[in-house]
This record gives C-alpha cells, structure tokens and sequence, in this order.
C-alpha cells in the first residue's frame, strides 16, 4: 500500500472541502478519482486527516477508529480487497434503541460489527493480534450505519479512504464481554430488519478473527506515524455484507454471547 502523499496542499483542502460538503450537507458527489485519477491510497489518508482535524477544531472529540472492508462479504459487495481506516467522533455516535435520522445521510446502510475498548495504547509496526488482546479492556456489539458520499455507493479504496471509510452514525450497545471470557472467532451473528433475518455471519469472516482486524489498523496507523489511544473505541469492520435502510425500518442485531443491539430510523 503506497502511503505516499503526490497531491499538493491546494488540492488536499480542495478534495477535503468536498468531502466536508458532502458529508454536512448529506448530498452525492462523483468518486474523487475521477478527477484525480493519480491519487494515492496516501493522498486519500492525507484528505481524510484533513477532514479529521476540521472535526476537531469545530469541536467534534474524536472517540476511536474503525477498520473496513476487512471482511469477504464486504470486499465483494464494494468491489475493493484492500482493508481502510476511519475515525471516529462523538458526534457519529447514537445511543441503542435510538431513532436515527436518515434525511442527514445520502443513502444509509447498516452492518453488524464487533467493536474494542482499549485499555493499553497500541503503536505499529508488527502489532499481532495478541497484543490486541492483551491491550483490549473488553468488546461490545456494534452497529456500524455507514453513508458512502460518492453517487450509487460506489468508489476505490483512494476515494473511500478520503471519506473517512463511509463512516456516518455507529451504535454500541448489547453486553460488554473480556475477551478472555468468550470464543472472539466464533461469535455468530443475525441481522433482522423489520423483523426478517436479512442476513448473518460469523466473527471469523473478518479476517479469520476480529483482533486481527485491529492489529491490521494499528498497523495502519503506525505507517501514517499514529497510535491507537488506551480508552479509545475501535470498530473491526462488517461481519457481513451492508443493508440499505430506510426510514420506517428498524434493525435489530443479534449476537451470540454479547447480546443485541437496536435501533429505528425515521426520516
Ligand atoms: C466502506 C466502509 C467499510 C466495513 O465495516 O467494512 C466498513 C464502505 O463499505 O462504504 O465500514
Ligand atoms: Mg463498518
């Protein structure tokens, strides 16, 4: 993966503006390599840090991270094979069993996740998954609602990565586990929409073992020469493939041993 930065800093803000529009104002754009089609993987971490630090200096608190694309049935769905990051603020989070506004998101989708609460800080390179285990507090189910700005949900890793990986609303919830206390690899999980099971899968699917995934970002991280907070939240990346919702529709994630996770959308 090429972390090169080729893009100029005109164009960097110019690329992040967009995305901010997009993203605040809830309308579709054309995937950003279309107009630069040279970018980088690099180039789209540079745009999303950009993104990162508006958030911040508006006053946005950044809670974690998340992984993407780290499982088969999402690599196939978005056409992409290679993981990304994103971050994650208090502003995206929404408590369980909420009613989550969809008229501020393009087109959302739901994904059922299993999510981290760090209690050591992590740092790259050759971070391993047991070391995610070790510096892991506990785990929570998650869903993820991700809103891909770029029209008919389709982009490149380049582009995804200067969204901030799709990432829009995300809800913690269920029943919080220690690691030691469960099968990470095994945990099945069912998602129903208005009361039909939609689709289901098995911790496994990301990348043989959620804490891989983390690994994977850690290891993300230390090539853009960041670490991975104690206390920080981190999500490890759809289990199976994203359900478009609607409003009307509620979603009700199931998750062996760690409980389910809820929620409704309206417009
Ligand atoms: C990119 C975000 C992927 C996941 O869990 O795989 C993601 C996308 O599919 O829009 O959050
Ligand atoms: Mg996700």
């Amino acid at each position: 993966m090429s972390m090169s930065i080729t893009l100029g800093r005109e164009d960097i803000v110019r690329l992040c503006e967009r995305i901010e529009g997009a993203q605040t104002r809830a309308y579709a754009i054309p995937k950003l390599t279309d107009e630069y089609p040279q970018m980088t993987i690099g180039d789209g971490y540079a745009v999303q840090l950009e993104l990162r630090k508006r958030f911040l200096a508006a006053g946005h608190k950044q809670v974690g991270w998340k992984a993407g694309l780290t499982s088969k049935a999402k690599m196939i769905q978005m056409g992409v094979s290679v993981p990304s990051i994103g971050f994650l603020t208090d502003r995206m989070a929404r408590p369980e069993s909420s009613a989550i506004k969809t008229s501020d998101l393009v087109h959302p989708r739901v994904e059922c996740e299993v999510a981290f609460v760090m209690k050591k800080t992590l740092r790259g390179p050759n971070c391993t998954l047991q070391d995610v285990m070790d510096a892991t507090d506990y785990v929570l189910p998650a869903v993820e609602i991700i809103d891909s700005r770029f029209s008919g949900f389709k982009f490149d890793l380049e582009s995804v990565v200067a969204d901030n990986g799709s990432s829009a609303r995300f809800v913690g919830g269920g029943r919080a586990r220690y690691v030691e206390d469960i099968d990470l690899r095994t945990l099945g999980v069912v998602m129903e929409k208005n009361g039909e099971i939609v689709t289901m899968g098995a911790s496994a699917a990301v990348l043989g073992h959620p804490a891989e995934a983390i690994a994977m970002l850690v290891n993300i991280l230390g090539e853009l020469g960041e670490e991975l907070p104690a206390g920080s939240f981190v999500m490890s990346g759809g289990i199976t493939e994203a359900v478009a919702v609607k409003p009307g529709d509620s979603i009700v994630a199931r998750f062996q041993d760690l409980g389910s996770v809820s929620m409704r959308f309206i417009d």
